[in-house]
């Protein structure tokens, strides 16, 4: 078997890394258990902890093999350490240090920097978890409600996947940033975690969906980044998260057009042609198509945040330094250094928005937004085919790039949905129009009522085409123990 294809289950963290071996390590992750196991029964998903989930849990890192099914409690969930196998004779792909071996050990000149981002990915995990804690108690369906707590479960593995980093490779540092990530609390105001948007509430199911969809592709991105760089565990670490990512966007993907599905039947069923008719809608129990593109609105506005100053030193300096790539680097054919090119970077200037073209080094961050906005367009366009197939004239759209930004070149203006700039006055006027308001928010929150009973449905959501692990209709996803 190739290197890291072996996973030890016998001791209390399931791993590929032979911690066995590495009993400094094994210790250091075995006293941070039960501060995490603590940070999971105060922050994790509210009640559900004695009922039995449908999950899977990685057994292996075999792309074609890796996951068992079966019925878990979650606080017993194996979360355990697993790196994608090594590549043999890995090179550096990008930046100065191109061509020569990949590091295996942290470089001393580049290791504030790698601890930083390797923190900052961490920190994003556990505040996901406290983000959707309150949502067990709404769930629209079994099937939901158990495609939360596996996202959950896996964002608590992933937190784990850069635990371990911060106890191997960063000495008593490390060991201090892993304490403080189990610390921190999403939308605290004195301990808040690290990026904005894992400061925001998810008030409701549609907002899970639009985070599962926006958000968690974020994250793909930026694993994909991570997973081109030279320092090797974590490439292989990133490797091995993606594999898991991809659920958690289908959960996404797919909640948004189950809502989008339902919708639109009950709008045909009652004879409504109107979409803009919100009121006609809303009285069949389903969330209009406006409010739909509203929450958009903002999940997407609010991701892009994520990806930080269009124009950024950071960026530069970790691409330089071979520590995070672009997407698909490996893929890409040009020379990997980027030293002589330039990129177009859409700026605010005098209050307009101008093309410019910047070093390409420092537009990093921009270009990493713009392969997520291209990503991001594909769900929109198969949700706009179950409502053109149903004969509406309305149209999903992501809203402009510059709209509702607090991070980077469009942070201190404000713009309509199609890039528009507006003046305070007309933003304050027009705002309810574009995003989630007051009464939005409570006719949502009147849909969230809870279905427990296997194979039923809220009214507001389609039933998915197809079970989880193939499993039929009616299938008890959780076995609820109050
Ligand atoms: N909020 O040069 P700049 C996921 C800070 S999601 C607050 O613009 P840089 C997941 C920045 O830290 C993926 N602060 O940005 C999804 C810097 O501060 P310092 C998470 C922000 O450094 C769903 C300063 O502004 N992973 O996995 O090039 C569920 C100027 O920085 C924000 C990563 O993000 C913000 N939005 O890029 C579960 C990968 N934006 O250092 C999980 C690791 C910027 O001057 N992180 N700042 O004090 C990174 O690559 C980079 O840190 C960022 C920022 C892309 C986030």
């Amino acid at each position: 078997m190739p290197d890291g294809m072996n996973i030890n289950y016998d001791g209390l963290i399931p791993n590929n890394v032979d911690l066995n071996a590495d009993q400094r390590v094994r210790k250091a992750l075995e006293t941070w258990h039960p501060g995490y196991i603590d940070w999971w029964k105060d922050m994790g998903p509210i009640g559900f902890q004695e009922s039995l989930v449908y999950l899977r849990t990685a057994i292996g890192v075999d792309p074609k093999g890796w996951a068992k099914f079966d019925y878990v409690k979650m606080p017993e969930y194996k979360w355990g350490i697993l790196l994608a196998p090594a590549v043999p004779d890995r090179k550096i792909p990008f930046g100065k240090h191109k061509g020569e071996p990949a590091w295996q050990e942290v470089p001393g000149e580049y290791r504030a920097m790698l601890r930083r981002l390797i923190t900052v990915q961490g920190d994003t995990e556990p505040a996901s978890v406290e983000q959707q804690r309150h949502l067990g108690a709404t769930a629209p369906s079994l099937y939901d409600l158990r495609n939360l707590f596996q996202v959950n479960v896996e964002e608590g593995r992933h937190l784990w996947a850069m635990v371990y980093l911060l106890h191997k490779y960063f000495g008593t540092e490390g060991r201090e940033e892993a304490d403080e990530l189990l610390q921190r609390r999403s939308g605290h105001a004195d301990t808040p975690r690290m990026l904005g948007a894992f400061n925001e509430a998810t008030p409701d199911w549609l907002s899970f969906f639009m985070f599962t969809y926006f958000t968690d592709r974020d994250g793909k991105m930026q694993l994909e980044a991570l997973a081109q760089s030279g320092f090797d565990p974590l490439s292989r670490t990133c490797r091995f998260m993606l594999t898991e990512e991809a659920h958690h966007m289908f959960v996404g993907d797919s909640g948004v057009q189950r809502v989008v599905e339902r919708t639109v039947e009950a709008m045909k069923t009652a004879g409504i042609t109107d979409p803009y008719d919100i009121e006609a809608v809303r009285a069949l129990g389903v969330v209009d198509l406006p409010t739909i593109q509203k929450k958009m609105n903002l999940h997407f506005s609010l991701t892009l945040d994520l990806f930080g100053n269009e124009v950024s030193t950071n960026a530069a300096n970790a691409f330089n330094a071979g520590i995070k790539g672009r997407y698909r680097e490996d893929k890409l054919e040009d020379d990997h250094s980027l030293l002589d090119a330039t990129y177009p970077v859409l700026r605010c200037i005098d209050g307009k928005l101008v093309e410019e073209q910047v070093p390409a080094l420092s537009a990093l961050n921009l270009r990493l937004r713009n392969d997520y906005v291209q990503d991001a367009g594909t769900g929109v366009v198969r949700w706009n085919r179950v409502i053109e197939k149903a004969g509406f004239n309305f149209r999903l759209k992501l809203p402009h790039v510059a709209f509702y930004r607090h991070i980077g070149e469009f942070a201190s203006i404000h713009t309509d949905p199609e890039g528009n700039i507006l003046s305070d006055a007309d933003w304050a006027a027009k705002k309810d129009e574009f995003l989630p308001n007051d009464a939005d928010a409570a006719y949502i929150t009147s849909l969230m009522v809870p279905v427990a009973e296997a194979g039923k449905y809220a009214g507001w959501i389609a039933a998915p085409k197809l079970g989880i692990d193939n499993k039929p209709g009616d299938f008890e996803y959780v076995q609820i123990v109050a």
